[in-house]
């Protein structure tokens, strides 16, 4: 059972960076039967995934969603599929399909069935003319598809919570720093991928950002217990901003990152060699004001960089 719900979690698109750690800590609270994984990819091979029940989903496929509520007694999914912002330019169809009209599905079954949703945004809803440290209410004009895929997202959330009443819930996690499983198809992934580079033999890393870009980015275990959190506030108290959040962890450039790496480990060298995606993070903003998140329900982050870089250093030479 899950609190007042009495029913069990869906998650889709599972298998990507925030599932692989969220399943994990959704079943650590609630119980591993309780929480289905799922994914357009067949077969799960992650031990986190591993742990508990896990289905096959497409989530264009709006019968098969209906069909899965139906039959496992669904009440909250946190919906996670969606391509992302380096992908979603190499291809803007796929991008606009997946993040917008699946999205749209999970809204109509919640509808339909009375679920609640944590349907996640991002800082690429910010664009060029976002002041440098991004305020909660500002106006929205991203250059990327997938920034504006988030967009409408958020306006079709809003839309459903004021129009049908649906309990749809969101925030604009930063780029997100995590050891449990790679990343690809974003921009802020420079930021994973050179822990692995680091920790290779060779300890070199060509980072396809150049080293004065700052960006807001943020540990897995804050997004996961900001996630966790949002979700179990009482409804009365979420504003406006409830289908997009700010939280704000860390901000900073990949010169720092290397500098804080170099001291665990002094022998790594970092080359700067920009490439496509330089463009999309010279238009998002350097750091996020999240006061309304503090103030709403109590966010607060827990991980500063000094901390990121020693927790992703030891986890990985321990995984
Ligand atoms: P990810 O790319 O790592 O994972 C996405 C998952 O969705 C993949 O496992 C993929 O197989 C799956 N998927 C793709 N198409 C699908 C479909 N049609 N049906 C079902 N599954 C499908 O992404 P992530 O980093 O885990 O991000 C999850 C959510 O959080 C996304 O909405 C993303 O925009 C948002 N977000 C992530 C970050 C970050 O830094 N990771 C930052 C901001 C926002
Ligand atoms: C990306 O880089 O596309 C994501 C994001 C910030 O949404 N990590």
């Amino acid at each position: 059972m899950i609190g007042r719900e009495g029913g069990r979690i869906l998650v889709t698109g599972a298998l990507g960076q925030i599932g692989t750690d969220l399943v994990q800590s959704l079943r650590d609270i609630y119980g591993s039967e309780m929480v289905i994984a799922s994914d357009i990819r067949e077969k799960p091979n992650h031990p986190c995934i591993l742990t508990g029940p896990y289905i096959n989903l497409d989530v264009l496929d709006k019968n098969k969603i209906f069909e899965i509520i139906s039959n496992h007694n669904i009440k909250i999914i946190y919906h996670l599929a969606a391509i992302l912002s380096a992908k979603g330019e190499e291809n803007p169809e796929l991008c606009e399909l997946i993040n917008v009209e699946g999205t749209r599905n999970i809204f109509d079954a919640a509808r339909e069935f009375g679920l609640r949703i944590f349907a996640p945004s991002s800082i690429a809803v910010f664009g060029p003319d976002t002041p440098k440290k991004a305020p909660q209410i500002t106006p929205l004009n991203p250059t990327t598809k997938y920034g504006m895929t988030k967009v409408d997202c958020e306006i079709l959330g809003m839309i459903y919570h004021q129009k049908y009443g649906v309990d749809i819930r969101g925030i604009r996690y930063p780029g997100l720093i995590s050891w449990k499983s790679p990343v690809s198809g974003g921009t802020t992934d420079y930021a994973v991928d050179i822990f692995h580079a680091a920790l290779s033999d060779e300890s070199k890393y060509d980072c396809f950002l150049n080293d004065e870009t700052r960006l807001p980015m943020m540990y897995m275990d804050d997004a996961i217990r900001a996630t966790i959190s949002l979700m179990c506030t009482p409804i009365d108290s979420l504003s406006s901003a409830r289908c997009g959040y700010n939280i704000s962890g860390v901000s900073f450039t990949p010169k720092e990152l290397v500098s804080e790496i170099k001291k665990k480990l002094p022998d790594f060298v970092c080359n700067y060699k920009p490439d496509i995606r330089q463009k999309y993070a010279d238009s998002w903003p350097d750091s996020i004001d999240d006061e309304v998140s503090r103030n709403d329900w109590n966010w607060q982050s827990r991980f500063d960089l000094e901390t990121i870089v020693s927790e992703m250093i030891s986890n990985l030479k321990s995984d």
